[in-house]
């Protein structure tokens, strides 16, 4: 199967996720889930911690930034209109819009400049007959979760089918099969001892028989765990060898940014290694509590 190519944009950049490409990082961390203190500033309209998030996720090598504006008894829409406007002010990388409410992506695409990642659509008729007429209007590229009304099936194959019926759903409503990037769902692997291997059996079959790309959050994996940075520096890994294209992620863990780009080095997608060389011919620095800068 052939593998494609999906263009996101902001005004200025463009970032291809690819097969053959570098491996693209979605920056995580601007999601108030799990950060009080970041959930209370977005609600009152502080997005002073939004922006240094944006700044230093584009620093460590960011290509896109994951847009989160999911407070519970908040204005989503609004938030996340204002978080993307705020981010698009400081940085210059595209974004991803991400919610479950239909209204704030709406609000998030209207205010979005270039071509969005929309996160995410699953396989439920109802959020697929709301979101991707959206999606469409809109131009943009989609996340679609392989779960449906059923549930998140623990079997690959089922989970596999989702995502093959999400794929030729949205060609039904005129978006093209390389703006559909799917996700294998990365579930907690101190819950369910079997999710990983769930996922890489996911990720291979749709690389070799949908021949779309791949998303999921990097760092789902290893909740609840100690030394979270290895196993999900790790695990990126190991999904980047059975066909990831790129993940949401935080690039300013050292375990997971040196994976990825030795990952690309030894998927023979960093031409000469010359990324890899000139990330370790960087002198350590010490930055703003950091260990190490990694450069591309
Ligand atoms: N798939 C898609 N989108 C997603 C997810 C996914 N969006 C949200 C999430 N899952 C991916 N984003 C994150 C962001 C942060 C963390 C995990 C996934 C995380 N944060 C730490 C915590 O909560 O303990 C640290 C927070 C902090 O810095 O204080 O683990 O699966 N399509």
């Amino acid at each position: 199967m052939l593998s494609m190519d999906t263009v996101i944009s902001s005004k200025t950049k463009t970032v291809i996720i690819g097969w053959e490409r570098p491996f693209t990082i979605i920056g995580e961390r601007i999601n108030p889930t799990g950060r009080k203190a970041l959930a209370r500033e977005m609600a009152a309209g502080d997005f002073s911690r939004v922006a240094a998030d944006a700044i230093a996720q584009v620093a460590a090598g960011a290509h896109i930034l994951d847009v989160n504006a999911g407070i519970p008894m908040a204005d989503e829409p609004a938030i996340m209109a204002q978080a993307i406007q705020l981010v698009q002010s400081v940085t210059d990388v595209p974004i991803c819009i991400d919610s479950s409410v239909v209204a704030a992506l709406e609000r998030g695409l209207e205010v979005v400049a270039g071509k969005a990642l929309v996160n995410s659509v699953t396989g439920e008729e109802e959020r697929l007959e709301a979101v991707l007429p959206l999606v469409k209007r809109y131009g943009a590229a989609v996340i679609g979760l392989s779960h449906d009304e059923t549930g998140i099936s623990p079997d690959p194959d089922v989970r596999f089918a989702v995502a093959k019926k999400i794929v030729e759903r949205a060609l039904d409503f005129g978006i093209p099969k390389e703006d559909v990037i799917i996700d294998p769902l990365i579930m907690p692997i101190g819950a369910l001892p079997q999710s990983g291997r769930q996922v890489l059996a996911i990720l291979r079959r749709i690389h070799d028989e949908l021949g779309v790309n791949t998303t999921g959050g990097g760092s789902n994996i290893s909740f609840g765990l100690p030394g979270r940075e290895d196993i999900n520096a790790t695990f990126l890994a190991m999904a980047i060898g059975a066909g990831l294209t790129s993940a949401i992620t935080n690039p300013l863990k050292p375990e997971v940014k040196q994976a990825i780009m030795a990952a690309d080095v030894l998927m023979g997608r960093d031409e000469n290694c010359v990324a890899w060389i000139r990330a370790k011919r960087q002198p350590e620095t010490e930055g703003e509590g950091r260990r190490r800068r990694w450069r591309r």
